[in-house]
């Protein structure tokens, strides 16, 4: 090997090597990063077809809008729309293009490096979902932390959130409210829901402070569980179709007998 070619395949290294360390800084700061065009047009034409193998006949387990009855979602599931799904769970088991984009070495050297070092894991128990957001019946999403219904030693987990297609704020895109997984809010900012209250002048104030993620299709979000975020309905007439998945350390355990110990944990290559 060439000295000139050894350079460059060093500069690469430290390219990448300083590209990482400046998204963890970032994802330290604000709660978030977003990683622009990480999956190809194939990759994503792959999991689209996945995706519509899933949808077309609908397949188990789902969870459909009516059971939350967000706003905007139908009353029941016997409702005009009552049928529309939100998530269709357990992605990792539903086909190999989930699993390779689930374990995908992009994102275990990116989550490795948020984690600090840590090796990543993923979670079968948590998100592990297809999100689709549907014109017509879709609902709105309030502002939460993901973690409210999460149980682990520590509240340091990781969602990616693939974009299939563009995500903007008509079609129901996130808003994250950036450094607010640092803050430690009293109970009574919270509804039953452990959604924020928006009766509540200093919610509002906190509010005020979010930004829409725009994502383009093949962009990843990566989100700390303690980011408070949300999301509008879907006003376009075509169906907005994301890639949701939880990450957390080797070192973080669920506490046995909760939700979060339900299935095991996946390690990624990183
Ligand atoms: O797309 C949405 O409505 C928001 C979904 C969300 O925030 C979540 O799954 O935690």
């Amino acid at each position: 090997m060439t000295s000139a070619y050894n350079g460059a395949i060093t500069g690469r290294f430290s390219m990448a090597a300083r590209i990482q360390e400046i998204d963890a800084a970032r994802f330290e700061r604000d709660g978030f990063v977003v990683a622009r065009q990480l999956v190809d047009a194939g990759q994503r034409a792959a999991l689209a077809s996945a995706v519509e193998q899933s949808l077309t006949p609908l397949s188990g387990p789902v969870e459909f809008e009516a059971d939350l009855g967000y706003p905007g979602a139908p009353r029941d599931r016997s409702a005009a729309g009552g049928n529309t799904p939100r998530r269709l769970l357990s992605a990792y088991s539903r086909g190999a293009a989930f699993r390779t984009w689930q374990t995908d070495e992009r994102l275990g050297v990116r989550l490795r490096s948020l984690l600090g070092g840590r090796q990543p894991m993923l979670s079968q128990s948590h998100h592990n979902c297809i999100m689709t957001k549907y014109p017509g019946y879709s609902s709105a999403t309030h502002w939460h932390q993901d973690i409210r219904y999460w149980s682990f030693d520590r509240a340091e987990l990781i969602s990616t959130w693939l974009a299939l297609g563009a995500e903007f704020e008509a079609n129901g895109a996130l808003s994250v409210i950036p450094g607010s997984h640092r803050l430690e809010l009293d109970r009574g900012r919270f509804d039953a829901d452990l959604s924020l209250r928006m009766d509540l002048k200093e919610n509002q104030k906190l509010v005020d402070r979010a930004v829409i993620v725009e994502l383009e299709p093949g962009d990843v979000l990566f989100f700390q569980c303690r980011l408070f975020h949300a999301a509008g309905t879907n006003r376009t007439a075509e169906v907005k179709l994301s890639l949701v998945s939880t990450y957390h350390a080797d070192d973080n355990h669920p506490i046995p007998g909760t939700r979060s110990a339900q299935y095991p944990a996946v390690a990624l290559p990183s």
